[in-house]
């Protein structure tokens, strides 16, 4: 979609909005599911970027301290309680700037990846930048999706990270598509941009080919030490607009709530499932910050006359659309068929 239709359907009256974004669900997801996923940050902080946004980084000094990546045997006890607790993702997070083959680092997470595979879950990683090489043994491996987001729009990206570029983040993203992964992406809001920056993000977002499969929204948690640490907390209206224009923009894509639902209530999360969210992450903690308690979430799931959505291991990648081009791995505008050959 371009940011012309974007701009307008989101600036429509509130409940107008709803109705356009619960058409496009309905028409789209025809049960009352939601599905579950547990994150499980597997290697925590001391961080080499400067997101600043980010608990992790090793530029700020906030509450978290830097831990070594997390013995297989720990990761496991976590996999099988998630799925124990009805999770049918299980995602596995890294505070690193990204990975590279034939390291060891890596060979552990695809030890990890390979045991976890094996429970019948969905398993998404996200471990930050990714070459194709990396990208093809994650897949072979057994992950079903990369999570990589681009978290603001391509001008506001420069004002959060200095570290790596919005290119970078896609040529990430267009690696895991060309390996056969599908792509989790999606981005934050309140981090002191504009609405316009949001439906430019999501414009991005909208025109990759294939599009995502699944499309996390977080609404920042604030993160003392950090330089967003006192940014204000992002109104629930202006959140539930967005997984509303994300929904019709991306009408396939599991629309998660993710970070930032500590500070919704529960009539503000009744509205996200409304406008089209079909997807939480679920259980006390998200990576290094708290979620909603695991009860709780499953007593609003219950009120609403939601379900949980069953198991499906083996979720194949979207299919890229044929005529449009493969989501850019550079600014170059690369038309090649194989758009990871040109960078
Ligand atoms: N290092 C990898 C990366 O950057 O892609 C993976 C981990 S990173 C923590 C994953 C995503 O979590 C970020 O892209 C961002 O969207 C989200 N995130 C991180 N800190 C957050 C915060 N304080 N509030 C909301 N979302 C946050
Ligand atoms: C995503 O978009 N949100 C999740 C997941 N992908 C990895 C992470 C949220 C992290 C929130 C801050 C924290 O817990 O440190
Ligand atoms: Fe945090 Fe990921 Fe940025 Fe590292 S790359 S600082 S873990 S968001």
């Amino acid at each position: 979609m371009t940011f012309a239709e974007l701009h307008r359907i989101y600036h429509q009256p509130f409940f107008n909005l709803l109705k356009q974004a619960r058409a496009v669900h309905d028409e789209h997801w025809t049960d009352n599911s939601v599905q579950l996923c547990t994150l499980l940050s597997i290697k925590t902080g001391g961080c080499s970027e400067d997101c600043g946004y980010c608990a992790q980084s090793a530029r700020y000094t906030t509450s978290v301290q830097a831990e070594k990546l997390m013995p297989k045997e720990q990761v496991m006890e976590r996999a099988l309680a998630a799925r124990a607790s009805g999770s049918t993702r299980f995602c596995m997070g890294a505070a690193w700037k990204g990975v590279r083959k034939g390291t060891q680092k890596f060979d552990q997470v695809l030890d990890i990846v390979r045991d976890v595979s094996k429970l019948g879950m969905e398993v998404c990683v996200t471990l930050g930048e990714l070459g194709a090489d990396e990208a093809a043994d994650l897949k072979q491996a057994g992950v079903t999706a990369y999570n990589h987001n681009v978290d603001t729009s391509p001008e506001h990206y420069p004002n959060i990270v200095s570290t790596h570029t919005f290119e970078d983040r896609l040529r990430t993203i267009r690696h895991a598509q060309d390996a056969g992964m599908s792509v989790c992406c999606g981005g934050i809001l309140g981090l002191g941009e504009t609405i316009d920056d949001r439906l430019k993000m999501l414009e991005v977002i909208s025109n990759f080919n294939p599009q995502p499969e699944s499309i996390p929204i977080n609404a920042l948690m604030p993160i003392k030490g950090t330089p967003m640490g006192d940014n204000e907390v992002i109104d629930a209206f202006a959140f539930v607009r967005m997984i509303a224009v994300t929904r019709i923009a991306v009408p396939k894509a599991k629309v998660r709530l993710s970070a930032g639902r500590t500070n919704l209530s529960k009539e503000a999360q009744a509205l996200a499932y409304f406008a089209g969210a079909n997807s939480i992450f679920y259980g006390d903690k998200l990576l290094t910050t708290a979620n909603p308690r695991a009860n709780e979430d499953m007593k609003l799931l219950r009120e609403l006359g939601l379900a949980p959505l069953e198991p499906n291991p083996g979720l194949e990648a979207p299919e890229s659309m044929d005529g449009v081009p493969l989501s850019p791995c550079c600014d170059h505008s690369c038309e090649k068929e194989k758009a990871s050959a040109c960078c």
